[in-house]
């Protein structure tokens, strides 16, 4: 198997990182455990269970809330350097609100970044990954622009509590999946449609709390605790249909509506040109009395410009784009005002998830148009994987889908010279998918969710991840089987 891994004859730099990934929402399970507070997505799951495809909730999930120890082994056994998970805001503060913390919560966390510190795996922390408190929500979520204050003073106390062994932050998991999914095409809790309207409120309240957090960051904590704070952005691939230059503006608005918009005001210092003059032109034409889009002053504009060190990127996907084309089946809901239309090609083989088809080279090619359009910046892919609805233990499909876009993130690296520094397969476990439930599993390790006790198995991708991470760490002696959480 691990021959497969064609890796066109290059191996990775040696102070290159591999990771796994998991979100608090996604694992954790214990929702209202030992004080934790109601998030959107308990609230959604609790309320309106039609909403997820399954009609599963979250309450248990893989229960990581219960198996730090053994968790942490697993971790161990595949060779991981490091690992990325998020932290449950109401887990810490039930109401969001930071006067009233649950200790529980921040012992469970600090468990958690010991025992991973204790077994030589750095703890690579996502803030916020979808699962806002309700009580937050009940204000207006994210398009309420005092949500920006409210993270920050959470921010600030995470860097407090954990800050002095945590030392890689990531603000926010895909802005555009937290404000158009969210806002604008109710794709995700707490799903509301204001399509054009929703989304936008939500990016500027998302990007003005990251220039802060970062801010406060350097100001207060910096020169003491020495870490590093980053943004993790969506990035898929959107090919042109054809050569014309319409497809290829086409193309090029979609990346800077759905990645652009982020990472141009970090990286440059405002909303791509494009997103500006589009989003400004159709709202005059719509009669509008103002933009739809939020503008930013030259105050926030210096607060959010330079605000990470480096940029994470998760990717999955590719999709084809042509003008605006009413008969074109899309098949996630897109923003519009780029004018274009998005699809897969049939031909390309597809994996469990509606919107995910695998093409490699795509993949090399965002990392590539990233690294031209924000001057080479670092890198960090935190996430990538595939999913399928089996579970299956030998699950070759997903072995190919590693080998063949790890090899692209080699070529990046070594052809183009793409800045990228890490690697985080999505995901560590089975999971919840989300409004997928726990039909679609990402995971290395699968999880039965029909037993109580939710044990976990390798499987087979798991020891070719081990195998390509080892290749690395120059320690390529044994292909063995990991074990599973029973120790066997
Ligand atoms: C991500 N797309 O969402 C999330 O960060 C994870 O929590 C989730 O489990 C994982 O991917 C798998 O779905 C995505 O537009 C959002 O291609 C958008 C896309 C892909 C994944």
């Amino acid at each position: 198997i691990l021959l497969s891994f064609k890796c066109n004859g290059y191996e990775f730099p040696e102070d290159f990182k591999f990771g796994v990934a998991t979100a608090s929402f996604q694992v954790e399970g214990a929702w209202n455990i030992s004080g934790k507070g109601e998030s959107i997505w308990d609230y959604i799951t609790h309320n309106n269970p039609n909403f997820i495809h399954d009609g599963s909730n979250a309450d248990v999930a893989c229960d990581t809330y219960h198996k730090t120890a053994g968790d942490v082994q697993l971790l161990k056994e595949i060779s991981v350097d490091y690992y990325r998970f998020s932290i449950s805001w109401s887990r810490i503060f039930p109401t969001g609100h930071t006067y009233s913390p649950n200790a529980d919560g921040i012992r469970y966390y600090n468990e958690l970044i010991d025992e991973l510190l204790a077994n030589g795996i750095t703890p690579l922390v996502t803030m916020f990954h979808w699962d806002l408190p309700q009580a937050l929500h009940e204000l207006g979520g994210w398009p309420n622009p005092v949500l920006a204050e409210l993270f920050v003073d959470y921010a600030d106390k995470l860097f407090e509590y954990f800050g002095d062994k945590v030392k890689n932050w990531i603000t926010f998991n895909e802005p555009y999946q937290i404000c158009d999914f969210s806002y604008s095409d109710g794709i995700l809790a707490p799903a509301y449609k204001q399509k054009g309207i929703g989304g936008y409120l939500c990016s500027y309240t998302v990007l003005i709390a990251h220039g802060k957090t970062y801010q406060l960051y350097q100001k207060r904590y910096k020169e003491t605790q020495n870490g590093r704070i980053g943004i993790t952005i969506q990035g898929p691939w959107f090919e042109p249909r054809t050569d014309s230059a319409e497809d290829k503006k086409a193309a090029e608005n979609m990346l800077q509506f759905m990645f652009g918009i982020f990472a141009h005001p970090i990286y440059i210092g405002d909303y791509p040109k494009v997103v500006r003059e589009e989003v400004n032109r159709l709202s005059t034409e719509e009669n509008r009395r103002r933009s739809r889009l939020i503008a930013f002053t030259p105050q926030e504009r210096d607060l959010i410009k330079d605000s990470a060190d480096f940029l994470g990127v998760n990717h999955y996907t590719t999709f084809i784009c042509t003008p605006r084309n009413a008969e074109i089946q899309e098949v996630l809901p897109m923003n519009t005002d780029g004018g274009a239309s998005c699809y897969q090609d049939d031909e390309w083989a597809a994996a469990a998830s509606r919107w995910f088809r695998l093409v490699p080279w795509g993949f090399r090619k965002v990392l590539n148009w990233v690294k031209e359009e924000y001057n080479n910046p670092e890198v960090i892919i935190t996430e990538n994987g595939y999913s399928d609805l089996t579970g299956e233990l030998r699950d070759c499909d997903r072995i190919s889908y590693y080998n063949s876009y790890l090899t692209e993130v080699l070529n990046a690296i070594h052809e183009d010279g793409c800045n990228i520094a890490g690697y985080t397969a999505w995901s560590f476990l089975d999971n919840f998918e989300w409004v997928n439930g726990y039909r679609e599993k990402f995971g290395l390790y699968y999880v039965d969710f029909e037993d109580d006790d939710r044990p976990r198995t390798a499987k087979m991708s798991a020891y070719v991840y081990k195998n390509i991470i080892s290749l690395t760490q120059d320690k390529l002696t044994l292909i063995t089987r990991p074990r599973d959480s029973n120790g066997a």
